[in-house]
């Protein structure tokens, strides 16, 4: 999985067939707007993708594995080098950045020093994602070049087709296909995939959220046809896992709740303070379960101390102190640790700075420092059992489903009880997060009993939550009854634009990650003629 950033030769290469038509207009329109903006040709197209969370739900920044997959939604970032140096200040290049929906995104032009990328994080404008993405792809043509780097000016056209707040990960397709725009911009002709990924995670860290690495990994690294296992320890890496043949068989279904859950703005009472409670357990279990004085190691999550490396650390204490020979098997560790964490971590109402700090035998002062000075978050307690018990629990739920995806059903006639089987995980998740980790929201809980209700295996949110987007496992011959349920019991009540109906529910498939397209003449993108239909529509 891991190599360079595929250059597509053709649309077929990046999309499923079903989706090449629609695609080939809006690349087309892409194009020749960029060629009536900036009066030239672009070079070359940046893409990546939105995705949709299987299952591992706010578990990445705790460092545990996660099952995403991409989706066709995406960030496509045309591009031209070609601007005038004369219209760049002097130890300055220019960035001309134009959104094909110009009036909600208007364009801008910024004359940026060479030797730094300003982000106010404080603002909400969208160009906040290419000047993260922009700086973190210069730190990295810095290692490579020497700090002396001139970055080029760009001239560049955006169409994003993931929704915003809606749970499918707009930013990271943004961030990663910006940072990709950059480095092929600035004449990198293989871009890494990991490096990729690893600058878009700390990049997106720059516009004001917490963020853990899923998105950034689903959408630089998924492949065509296959979910993404992406895990964070010792290193990242991600690898595709399919699905087995079912029978009935088994559709994904991603609902819409037209919940705007914006990270940005509530990140101080939610994602950012859900980051915070989670790095604070494990400091905190470190203090009450490990010996005085434990260190607990230094690592990538977004506080640097998460619940994995209290698990990792606690468990090699453990095996050191028995002399054991044999590890206990993750699952095994993972139950272990809910118990503990049930037992340890009594205080249901919460915990207070002080009682924390006592407890780590450091002053607030000094937790502030370490915790909650990164973002800012509001909160009196910080519900450290909640959070440690989601946690431990989701990653073990992602064992779980693993299980199951590699041990293939065995009654192959018929599969339902296998497929209930994952399902049933797939709801756990639901209700851990919407009673235990509290990011569901009762629009996205209603649409996962109303989807069960007609016949989905499993349903739960995908992505932050508080609204956004929810997942369902739904099998084939019921998908129609579900939507019609949705249609009936929950769309037709919200006051919705065409458009807005259209986007409410989409079926999906796994789509392929990150890609450059090198636009090589005026013509129409290509396609492969093997894309084309019978009746010679794609
Ligand atoms: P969304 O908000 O759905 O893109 C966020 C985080 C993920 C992960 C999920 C919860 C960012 C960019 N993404 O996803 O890393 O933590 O929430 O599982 O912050």
């Amino acid at each position: 999985m891991a190599g360079p950033v595929p250059v597509a030769s053709s649309l077929s290469d990046i999309y499923t067939i079903d989706a090449i038509g629609t695609q080939a207009k809006r690349w087309n329109n892409l194009l020749t707007r960029f060629q009536s903006i900036y009066g030239q040709q672009a070079e070359f197209v940046a893409r990546s993708p939105g995705r949709v969370n299987i299952i591992g739900e706010h578990i990445d920044y705790s460092l545990y594995p996660v099952l995403p997959m991409a989706i066709t939604a995406d960030s496509l970032l045309a591009v031209s080098t070609n601007v005038t140096s004369a219209s760049a200040k002097e130890g300055h290049y220019k960035i001309k950045i134009a959104n094909v929906q110009d009036g909600r995104f208007p364009a801008h032009e910024f004359d940026i020093p060479y030797d730094a990328v300003d982000i106010d994080a404080t603002v909400h404008e969208w160009t906040n994602y290419f000047k993260s993405g922009l700086r973190g792809a210069l730190e990295l043509l810095r290692k490579k070049h020497g700090k002396d780097f001139k970055p080029k000016s760009m001239q560049i056209l955006m169409d994003g087709t993931v929704p915003a707040g809606g749970g499918l990960s707009s930013s990271a397709a943004f961030v990663s296909s910006s940072a990709l725009a950059v480095m092929v911009a600035n004449g990198e002709k293989t871009v890494d995939k990991t490096e990729l990924t690893e600058l878009a995670i700390v990049s997106e860290r720059a516009v004001g959220v917490n963020s853990g690495g899923m998105d950034q990994s689903a959408s630089v690294f998924s492949e065509r046809g296959s979910a993404l296992f992406v895990s964070f320890t010792p290193s990242l890496k991600a690898r595709p896992v399919s699905f087995p043949k079912t029978n009935p068989e088994l559709t994904f279904l991603i609902a819409q709740s037209f919940v705007t859950a914006d990270k940005f703005v509530t990140g101080p009472i939610h994602y950012n303070l859900r980051v915070v409670e989670c790095s604070l357990a494990a400091a905190y279990l470190n203090a009450v379960l490990n010996p005085p004085g434990t260190q607990l190691p230094s690592d990538a999550s977004p506080l640097s101390v998460s619940l994995h490396g209290f698990h990792e650390t606690y468990f090699a204490l453990e095996e050191h102190a028995s002399g054991a020979t044999k590890s206990k098997s993750t699952e095994a560790q993972l139950e272990e640790l809910v118990a503990l964490t049930a037992e340890k971590l009594d205080k249901k109402d919460g915990y207070t700075r002080e009682e924390i700090a006592a407890v780590l035998n450091i002053s607030v002062d000094e937790l502030d420092k370490q915790f909650t000075s990164r973002f800012p978050v509001r909160a009196d307690r910080f519900k450290l059992r909640q959070r440690a018990l989601h946690v431990f629990s989701e990653a073990l739920r992602v064992l779980k489903f693993m299980s199951l995806l590699e041990q293939q059903p065995t009654n192959t006639d018929d599969t339902s009880e296998y497929n209930a089987q994952l399902g049933d995980l797939l709801n756990q998740t639901q209700d851990s997060c919407r009673d235990v980790y509290e990011c569901s929201c009762k629009e996205i809980d209603e649409l996962c009993s109303i989807a069960r209700n007609a016949g989905s295996y499993g349903s739960r949110l995908t992505g932050a939550g508080w609204g956004g987007c929810s997942v369902h496992l739904v099998p084939a011959d019921k998908v129609k009854a579900v939507k019609e349920a949705w249609e009936r019991e929950y769309y037709s009540k919200l006051d919705l634009s065409e458009e807005q109906k259209e986007a409410a529910v989409v079926v999906s498939k796994p789509g392929s990650g990150s890609a450059v397209y090198l636009v090589e003449d005026t013509g129409p993108v290509k396609i492969d003629e093997r894309d084309r239909t019978s009746d010679g529509l794609y």
